[in-house]
């Protein structure tokens, strides 16, 4: 298993220290397991359940129907929930994960979720469920996973807590959403990952659990991974590849670009020893990058970088201009430049077509620096809250005149596409003002926010919240144009850590979402997997579809011809399907996306139907366009779908974004707007006797159609289904306006028109609802320590978007995790425990998420090698002058050492230490220190006199661990020792840098949770 062994030994100290009195007056009810007497158990769910007269231990047992877990329950009787609101259990020993539920009468509902750590954990009753007062309970504690475990020591229900009672999450709170991968963590194989030109995908695809939109994890790597920040775009202009940061090379952060569907992770192709400094997409070009950098010569300059050939042209050299290095993100034609001016209060504004320096006054310290993307080249810049200057916005005209305050706020500014207006988060709301300070208005009051800008199309503002507000761990949209309408995309999860926090990057703990070019996609960072960040992409609206299909017979052809859509700067081509049965059975005629707008079909069968589609460069593809016959008067019967919420919305109609609709979208008449209705303009290519049906969720009474003639529907549904309206309408060839209401309230997703009374509408009106066949040939090309390569056969389907890899410790495949969506056939499972087995199968899915049936499973192994884990205190260590020890409770063993601060001394003195390696190998080697003061703590370190590296601990975040350079643990750069004995030699680089330990390793899969006291 998993290596907790110092997390577990801090735990103990803390439980040693800590007993609860028995007449304590804030507890109202008490089971310490002395008896086990009054418990049952699930007869489907075979356990074991023990105890030792201080503890019970509930242990899953082989066989029975139920495989994933065991429970037992309880009666508690009479409980005050006023008096008493906390539930709280305290765990002596958990293997996998512990949940509990509390039952009153014949509501059930869970309060603890997910527990994967021993220690007391609570939960306030009253928030969760909305019971109070004095309640009858009983409580089902319920462990998942096959063979898992968990000890009891006490549950109480209390009035408050103490300081060592931590919340357990809430639903939806801080829960990883594939924990099948923030199981596995450790050393990627890099080598096993290399592809042609980058390195393999690392998508995971799942369904968001608040919405049900897809969800992609974009990264799965255990060093940080994040995009840049929410008001820089993170796609390129084309939407085809993604721009963000990764510290997988070791210490530091890199730039990398992967392809728009997760695939080919690289880094940023350079040339010429060009190192690049600051990075951003070019807003001209859709596939370059503007840089700033130094040569080898030691010239700074702005270049213009291709990134897909890394060829180079210069923009401007910097060296001679008097500007400081770092350019911020150019203006929206990439003509100009802002630079800082160190600690003064001015910028510098470089023209590049001139070559001229303008030096611009402000009215303080400069926080943020942007153009305001007005096309006049006016300055946004916010003044830090330093020196008695307060945090508020400005701009400033391009010229240096018209220097104006505009808002007392500035948190987390962002312009409007053109520039008209500003939003900032203040006083618990998103406010948006306008670029002359003029109409400061409220976007939306959600008591809580983050970082947050404006969608490119204008139309949303796109935003993140911490823990606490109306949107608690979610990702989500408001509309821009002051209707006061929030839609939440996704839970991200993410911790939202502050400076003091010791997280390695506390910035990797924001969100920070910001949108692609067509709005259909929202990235964000999120340590909901493990405490390195990864990137995570929600999918919030499908591609635009093609418009106006025509279809124009010629002799033996079709000629089709459409126009391209509105919104379409992702757009990489288009697919055209073709069925004999209008509305059903499609088959797809284009291999690849094709990028024209007209498409010949030579020698159709006739009569025959066409659908085209747009497909993002993401791989994301449109709902179908209108049909369109090949022969004139439309042969055959009609059947065409039309989405509701493509109408106008009145009365207090509204739309929501729902994973399960069929464009992700549909219209909600609530039950308390009676005038609430949507009014959508139908064409029938024929006219007929039309029957109508209608998608609906959640909807009670009766729906009314409202089409010249009336419609009607009796509906009571909670989940999906398709109401038949009555009776028939009689419909002239072309447009219609129907007006549909709802009595009771109901959520509409679409609308199907047709001339076939008898048609079995049951599915979506995704034109395609067959899975792709099976992958074929599955087997298991390589296993390492920690590692197991799979391969298959490639999916031979038109249709194919991705495959997933499944893993379970077992063949029945109950509890079968999620592992990975490829989309090579090939997939390299890594971050397992050595000498362990799992199964694995996988499936193939298409474009519009039909999932293929599995593959048979087959078994992977993982090796066995003797592992090392060396933890060494630092003040064990023989001190050479100056070196001191200090003491601190912070500190392992509460000891460290250190330069004292005493001015400037060239000898800071080094430690050494030996060790050995029977095996040989590539250790990873980590510190954990501080810096005190406004320095770095910074530390030189050397493994067999060879290159020293450099590593430096930010003092804002207390004690911490840090890897060293090219020893870090997520690299396959890491030198190879011969076996025997070693020495790491670290030597001080700063006064007051102060170390406190050293940990050495060659374990695969450890967890960079390292030892704190
Ligand atoms: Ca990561
Ligand atoms: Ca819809
Ligand atoms: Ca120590």
């Amino acid at each position: 298993m998993r290596h907790r062994a110092w997390v577990a030994m801090g735990f103990l100290l803390v439980v040693a220290a800590l007993v609860v009195a028995a007449d304590d007056p804030r507890v109202g009810f008490r089971e310490e397991f002395e008896k086990l007497d009054g418990w049952s158990f699930n007869p489907k769910a075979p356990c074991e359940w023990k105890g030792d007269g201080q503890t019970a231990t509930l242990r899953d047992l082989p066989g029975g129907e139920v495989t994933w877990g065991a429970s037992a329950s309880k009666s508690l009787g009479k409980v005050n929930l006023d008096k008493y609101p906390y539930l709280v259990i305290y765990i002596a020993e958990v293997s996998h994960r512990f949940n509990a539920k509390l039952v009153k009468g014949d509501d059930k509902q869970v309060v603890i979720l997910g527990v994967r750590e021993r220690g007391p954990v609570a939960a306030h009753v009253p928030e969760i469920t909305g019971w109070s007062g004095e309640a009858n309970l009983s409580v089902i504690l319920y462990t998942d996973g096959d063979g898992s475990r968990v000890t009891f020591d006490k549950l109480l229900f209390v009035s408050e807590l103490i300081f060592v009672e931590k919340p357990a999450r809430r639903l939806h709170e801080r829960e990883n959403l594939l924990p099948a991968l923030g199981m596995r963590y450790g050393i990627q194989p890099a080598e096993r990952l290399r592809r042609d030109r980058g390195f393999a995908s690392e998508r995971t695809v799942y369904r968001d659990p608040l919405t049900g939109v897809p969800v992609w994890k974009l990264t799965n790597h255990s060093d940080l991974d994040r995009h840049d920040y929410y008001d820089i775009p993170a796609w390129s202009g084309d939407g085809s590849m993604i721009l963000w940061m990764t510290a997988r090379e070791g210490g530091r952060y890199r730039r990398w670009l992967m392809d728009a569907n997760g695939s080919n992770l690289r880094p940023v192709p350079t040339r010429d020893g060009f190192a690049i400094a600051r990075i951003y997409w070019s807003n001209v070009h859709p596939r370059k990058l503007v840089v700033s950098g130094a040569t080898t010569e030691k010239r700074f300059e702005i270049r213009l970088l291709d990134a897909v050939t890394g060829e180079h042209s210069v923009i401007a050299d910097l060296t001679k201009l008097g500007v400081e290095r770092g350019h911020e993100p150019p203006s929206r034609d990439d003509r100009m430049f802002l630079f800082r001016a160190g600690a003064e209060h001015k910028f510098r504004l470089l023209d590049t077509r001139t070559m001229q320096v303008r030096e611009v006054a402000t009215s303080g310290p400069i926080h943020r620096l942007r153009f305001t993307r007005a096309p006049d080249y006016s300055v946004f810049f916010n003044r830090a809250a330093r020196l008695g200057f307060p945090h508020d916005s400005w701009v400033v005209n391009a010229d240096g005149t018209g220097l104006k305050k505009i808002f007392d706020h500035s948190g987390h500014p962002d312009w409007a596409p053109d520039g008209h207006a500003m939003t900032c988060y203040a006083e618990g709301a998103i406010y948006a003002v306008n670029r002359d300070g003029s109409n400061p208005r409220v976007v939306v009051k959600h008591n809580a926010g983050g970082h947050g800008g404006w969608s490119q199309d204008g139309r949303w503002i796109v935003s993140d919240a911490p823990g606490s507000g109306l949107f608690p761990h979610q990702i989500f949209i408001a509309e821009a144009n002051g209707s006061g309408r929030v839609h939440p995309v996704c839970v991200h999860n993410a911790s939202y850590s502050g400076w003091q926090s010791g997280v390695p990057d506390p910035e990797s703990t924001h969100p920070a979402p910001v949108s692609s070019p067509d709005v259909t996609k929202i990235i964000y960072d999120s340590d909901m997997a493990n405490k390195f960040s990864d990137i995570y992409v929600a999918v919030c609206a499908l591609p635009e579809r093609p418009r106006e299909l025509q279809a124009a017979s010629q002799a033996n052809a079709v000629k089709l011809t459409w126009k391209r859509p509105a919104k379409s700067r992702e757009l990489k081509g288009y697919h055209v399907y073709r069925s004999r049965t209008s509305g059903a059975k499609f088959e797809q005629l284009t291999q690849a996306p094709i990028s024209t707008e007209t498409y010949m079909d030579a020698s159709p069968p006739r009569p025959c139907y066409y659908v085209v589609t747009a497909v993002e460069h993401s791989g994301l593809e449109s709902t179908s366009s209108a049909e369109a016959c090949s022969d004139a008067g439309w042969p055959g019967h009609v059947r065409h779908y039309f989405e509701v919420e493509d109408g106008e919305l009145s009365g207090g109609a509204g739309f929501r974004l729902v994973g399960g609709a069929s464009n992700l979208y549909l219209c909600e008449l609530p039950a308390d707007k009676p005038q609430a209705k949507a009014t959508l303009t139908v064409t029938a290519p024929k006219p007929g006797e039309y029957t109508v049906w209608v998608r609906v969720r959640e909807a009670k009474g009766e729906l009314a159609l409202d089409a010249g003639a009336s419609l009607k529907a009796s509906v009571d549904s909670k989940g999906w289904s398709w109401a038949k309206l009555t009776p028939t309408v009689k419909l002239p060839a072309g447009k219609t306006p129907f007006t549909l209401r709802a009595s009771g309230g109901a959520t509409l997703d679409c609308l199907l028109l047709s001339t076939d009374p008898d048609f079995k509408v049951f599915t979506l009106p995704r034109t395609f609802d067959e899975a792709p066949d099976n992958p074929k040939g599955l087997r298991v090309v390589e296993t390492g320590e920690s590692s197991c390569e799979l391969a298959w056969e490639p999916c031979q389907s038109p249709r194919f978007d991705q495959y997933n890899v499944y893993c379970c410790q077992r063949d029945q495949c109950m509890r079968e995790t999620l592992v990975g969506s490829p989309v090579e056939p090939r997939f390299a499972d890594w971050g397992l425990p050595a000498n362990t087995w799992g199964f694995y199968r996988v499936t193939a899915v298409d474009r519009h998420g039909n999932e293929s049936s599995p593959t048979t499973h087959v078994r992977g192994e993982t090796k066995g090698y003797e592992v090392v884990r060396k933890l060494v205190q630092a003040e064990s260590l023989p001190l050479a002058s100056p070196l001191a020890t200090g003491k601190d409770k912070g500190a392992l063993g509460g000891a460290f050492i250190h330069v004292p601060r005493d001015g400037g001394r060239e000898e800071k003195g080094a430690v050494a230490l030996d060790f050995e390696l029977p095996e040989g190998g590539q250790p990873s080697v980590l510190l954990r220190g501080r810096g005190t003061g406004e320095k770095l703590g910074s530390f030189a370190a050397s493994l067999d006199g060879g290159k020293e590296y450099v590593v430096n601990l930010d003092s804002r975040a207390g004690w911490h661990w840090k890897p060293i350079g090219s020893l870090a643990p997520h690299t396959d750069l890491r030198p190879k020792l011969s076996p025997g004995k070693h020495r790491l030699v670290v030597k001080p680089r700063t006064d007051g840098a102060q170390l406190d330990a050293i940990f050495i390793t060659n374990d695969l899969t450890r967890e960079l949770y390292l030892p704190a006291p």
